[in-house]
């Protein structure tokens, strides 16, 4: 395709209807470089017309197209040889190398699909877990997302959606509002959905089907894989798990990674941040992220402390905040004192129960929690009383923060095999089914959820009960 005049030719790619007129995007070669247009007319064209422009936007010919995935195939694959440079991850985490190299092709795949969605101008949706290493993830997508757009030279705002999400789950809801966000486009692509750090979970099946009929996914998860949950519906299904890796490959450190491939740019304090965050074993306290962790943590628990209206937060949200300087460090500040703050007045009030080899701590959080804003978060906060109880001990301890119909275990990794909680959270469920409504997570990591008719403290008392039988 070539330039004709001062204007452009091409084929048009994307159109949504606003009242009577229509806004069109128009994807084209010229000289060898992707180029991107929008516009707005009233004139009679559709999907895949092939379409000259003047130097005004006017439509000077238009003609249907015979060869339109010809021709779309051409600016994909120009794009892709001239742009996509493959890249070896400079990896500092020598224990994940081999995990890195097996899941790095389905990245570079996933890569490519995310540059087609970009230059054919198809809605994008991007969900992520409104935590430190979800908002990690969406943060390092982002900034690989800017770098490859202005590599390729195109003036556009993509048209993405970030939205943050409060569960694990991708749930029915979620897959009608996503279908509903891009019922108004047409597209020669299928749009996308991308998800990061949530959504392993055999609740997630049914919106997985719902979406898979109208989205092309990517999907970028660590949690457990769950019996029962099928990523064979996701077109990029990519969870360290699959690959002899595990939780502790952080979404935030696979996103970096997908940015990184993507892009070429790297985003080691956004990688640490995410490991930070999650309490990963390579998070790394000695380099940068420890702030950008304790920022996202306390932005993502409670976006109104920035001001903002709303509960959302976007990716061009955190970079204007973490870019201007005053702001950023005052915010990372407030985040630690008040997480300082929340962590001595737990302590404050914390029950012991001894055991033989450890200590037992019962924690309850409406006796301490702030109540100006929803930071700290109470499972996240769990894991930083821990850190601080085992700071205070000589022998490792053990956290149970109840809040609501909610319990909270923290258990120091060096017990947490021995202790098993897993295994005690199974027990309550057969034994108790009409108190125990869900219960699960990781050995040292786990949560349950209690229903509204059950005794919280008899609860307790058995758990601590169990715990003490283990310690033999
Ligand atoms: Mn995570």
């Amino acid at each position: 395709m070539i330039t004709i005049g001062g204007g452009v030719e091409g084929i048009i790619t994307r159109f949504k209807s606003i009242s009577n007129t229509k806004r069109y995007t128009l994807a084209s070669l010229n000289n060898g470089k992707p180029t991107f247009h929008e516009l707005e007319t009233k004139a009679l064209i559709t999907l895949g017309d092939h379409i000259s422009l003047d130097s005004n936007n006017e439509i000077i010919k238009k003609t249907s197209n015979d060869n339109l995935s010809k021709e779309l195939a051409e600016i994909y694959e120009t794009t892709i040889s001239s742009y996509f440079i493959e890249r070896e991850y400079p990896n500092t985490i020598k224990e994940i190398d081999l995990a890195i190299s097996k899941f790095t092709p389905h990245l570079i795949n996933a890569a490519k699909l995310l540059i087609k969605k970009l230059i054919m101008g198809s809605p994008i949706i991007m969900r992520f877990h409104n935590d430190a290493d979800g908002s990690s993830s969406a943060y390092a997508l982002y900034l690989g997302i800017i770098s490859i757009l202005d590599a390729f030279n195109i003036k556009y705002t993509p048209n993405i959606l970030w939205l943050m999400q409060k569960t694990v789950v991708y749930e029915l809801g979620d897959a009608i509002y996503d279908i509903t966000h891009i019922s108004s486009y047409s597209c020669v692509e299928k749009p996308l959905l991308f998800i990061a750090d949530f959504g392993t979970s055999s609740q997630s099946v049914k919106a997985i089907k719902k979406a898979s009929e109208h989205f092309d996914m990517i999907w970028l998860d660590h949690h457990p894989i769950e019996e029962g949950f099928d990523g064979s519906l996701i077109t990029n299904y990519i969870n360290p798990w699959n690959f002899g890796g595990d939780s502790n490959i952080t979404a935030g450190l696979l996103c970096c990674i997908f940015a990184y491939l993507l892009s070429g740019k790297e985003l080691k304090e956004i990688e640490n941040a995410s490991l930070i965050g999650d309490y990963s074993i390579y998070a790394n306290t000695s380099k940068p992220g420890a702030d950008l962790s304790a920022f996202l943590d306390m932005i993502t628990s409670d976006p109104s402390i920035t001001g903002a209206g709303s509960k959302n937060i976007t990716p061009l949200e955190l970079h204007e905040l973490v870019n201007d300087k005053k702001r950023y460090d005052s915010l990372v500040n407030f985040a630690k004192a008040k997480m300082d703050e929340t962590v001595d007045g737990a302590i404050k009030k914390i029950k012991l129960y001894k055991s033989k080899s450890f200590n037992i701590y019962v924690s309850d959080f409406s006796l301490f929690r702030n109540r100006e804003s929803r930071y700290p978060l109470p499972g996240r906060f769990s894991s930083k009383l821990l850190d601080g109880l085992t700071l205070k001990n000589s022998i490792p301890c053990i956290l149970l923060l109840h809040f609501g119909v909610y319990i909270s275990i923290r258990i120091d990794k060096k017990i947490a095999t021995k202790v098993n909680i897993l295994g005690i959270i199974a027990n309550l469920k057969l034994n108790y089914e009409d108190d125990v409504e869900a219960g699960g997570g990781h050995d040292s990591a786990a949560s349950i959820k209690l229903s509204e008719v059950s005794d919280k403290t008899t609860i307790i008392k058995i758990i601590i009960k169990e715990l003490k039988d283990k310690d033999l």
